[in-house]
């Protein structure tokens, strides 16, 4: 919806409160969509983590407009009931903490959780295959009629602190976990509706650090496989996490098949720098081949632009990447969210060049001056990398270098790489994708070269003779 038709909705559905949740990089469409929606009268409630550190931007405090009429601080499981309820009494105050009467911080225990109704709940939203593919796809295996990849809290919280991150501060270090249970029967419920409606569903576990507990993360796998809730699953877990030879074991029994890991650098300086020294750079390699020798392959996470960088430093990452196991190398900028600790020190040393960076959102582009290179020498490196890591020949090197594997593994890579090449390069319009098809037409060829020899085989293999029944 545009603001035009936001306001529209509005007032057609007669809606009485509408709340906004936001992260910094959308927040500037989010005050464009508050103030359409306030212009018809109508209350806006924001929350999220960048209202959280700007609370006074959203409600108009610090010189600039309102967008907000109310704004809901940090977690705010336990402050939404009572925001309706001052909303239904027209008593809608500005600013709700998450605190008790005495005023202490109140962290919700995820223990006693919602049930999620996900057997009945419209999933539309989280579907990625077209309409018009719906039909065929259906009849395909066990069916592709839908594609849905759900996000699944199990956990909240990550003590580590890096200096960029605004999850340390937000969510604090009480890292707070669901029971099994109720995690276990969530996935129960998606695996039923998709073996129902003949479609596949992949569950991305939302928590910052999937593995932040071994101990518990291991009894939920165990849990998961005990119960037989396995789904396709995609999670963050950090380097220094996956170690653990028992705990990759268990992600690929329990159907783990991706995990992001924020790699960030593999110059240790640069780690040092964003607290993020725990990050190893001589044992990156040895953890993806753990992965990959469970078929797990991994996102891997790079930042770009930070201070021991230089010219040069996006080459240097993808040589590393090509020495590794397949998978999705990404690229951004290292970039100063209000609230973290990195902001503040770039604040002081007057290094920000766009300290509300947010209110002209630029994708990819910096924010401040990075110490060895200059920004347009920042913005070529992440531009280096994507164009490198996403050209036709390196799609089918990743391709080529999982010969040894199932069909549906190189697939999966290669629709894998086609889709985050989006991510920097927009594939808005047909013709987008017709170029990107036609650079990679060989690879095209390749895989329906082999899967047509595949299916070829398997037909001319003799039927088996039926079974006889002991009375014959
Ligand atoms: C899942 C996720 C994604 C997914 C979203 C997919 C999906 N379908 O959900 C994907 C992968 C797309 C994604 C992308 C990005 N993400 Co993200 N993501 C998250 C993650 C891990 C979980 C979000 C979540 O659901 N949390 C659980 C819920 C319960 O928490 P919550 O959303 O904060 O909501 C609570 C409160 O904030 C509040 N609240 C929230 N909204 C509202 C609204 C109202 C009205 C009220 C009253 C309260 C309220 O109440 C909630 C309950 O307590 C968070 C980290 C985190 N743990 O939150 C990062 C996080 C939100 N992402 C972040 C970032 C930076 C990004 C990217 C910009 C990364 C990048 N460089 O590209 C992109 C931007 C994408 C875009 N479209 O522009 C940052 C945002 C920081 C900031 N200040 O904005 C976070 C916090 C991670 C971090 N390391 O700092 N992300
Ligand atoms: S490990 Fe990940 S979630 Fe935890 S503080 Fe660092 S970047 Fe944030």
């Amino acid at each position: 919806m545009d603001e035009a038709g936001i306001a529209r909705y509005v007032v057609e559905q007669k809606i009485d409160l509408v709340g906004i949740g936001a992260m910094t990089r959308m927040i500037a469409k989010a005050y464009r969509m508050a103030d359409a929606v306030r212009a018809v009268g109508v209350p806006v409630v924001m929350g999220g983590p960048h209202v959280t550190e700007m609370a006074d931007e959203a409600l108009g405090r610090d010189g600039g407009p309102q967008h907000a009429d109310a704004v809901a601080l940090g977690e705010a499981d336990h402050t939404w009931p009572r925001i309706v309820e001052d909303a239904a009494r027209g008593e809608l105050k500005d600013i709700y903490a998450p605190v008790d009467a005495a005023g202490k911080e109140l962290k919700p225990s995820l223990k006693p959780y919602p049930v999620i109704p996900w057997d009945t709940i419209d999933l539309h939203q989280f579907n990625l295959v077209p309409k018009s593919a719906k039909h065929w796809l259906q009849k395909i295996g066990e069916g592709w009629g839908t594609f849905r990849i759900v996000p699944v809290e199990s956990g909240r919280g990550c003590p580590y602190g890096c200096e960029f991150c605004t999850v340390t501060g937000f969510f604090g270090d009480s890292i707070r976990f669901r029971t099994n249970e109720s995690v276990v029967n969530e996935l129960l419920l998606l695996k039923a509706r998709a073996r129902k409606e003949r479609g596949q569903i992949a569950v991305f576990f939302i928590d910052d650090n999937f593995a932040i507990n071994l101990k518990r993360t291991k009894s939920l796998l165990r849990d998961i496989i005990a119960a037989g809730a396995q789904v396709n699953w995609v999670a963050q877990i950090s380097a220094n996490l996956l170690r653990d030879q028992e705990l990759v074991d268990l992600i690929s029994a329990s159907g783990g098949k991706w995990v992001f890991i924020g790699m960030e650098s593999i110059d240790p300086a640069n780690l040092k720098d964003v607290n993020k020294g725990f990050n190893k750079p001589e044992e990156y390699a040895a953890v993806l081949q753990r992965l990959a020798q469970r078929n797990v392959y991994a996102i891997t996470s790079f930042i770009f632009g930070m201070d021991n960088d230089t010219v040069g430093a996006a080459e240097r990452t993808l040589e590393q990447v090509r020495t590794w196991p397949p998978g999705l190398p990404i690229f951004g900028l290292l970039t100063p969210l209000p609230g973290t600790p990195l902001y503040k020190r770039l604040d002081v040393a007057g290094r920000l060049t766009r300290p509300k960076h947010w209110q002209e959102f630029i994708p990819f582009a910096m924010a401040h001056t990075p110490l060895k290179m200059t920004i347009d020498e920042a913005h070529a490196e992440v531009n280096y990398g994507w164009s490198h890591a996403y050209g036709a020949e390196a799609i089918a090197q990743a391709v080529d270098s999982l010969d040894d594997q199932p069909l549906g593994y190189r697939v999966n890579i290669f629709i894998a790489r086609v889709c985050f090449r989006g991510i920097y390069f927009p594939m808005l319009g047909r013709f987008a994708w017709w170029k990107v098809i036609s650079e990679n037409r060989k690879t095209i060829f390749k895989l329906a070269r082999q899967g047509f020899e595949a299916w070829a085989e398997s037909r001319s293999k003799p039927e088996p003779a039926p079974a006889t029944s002991a009375g014959d």
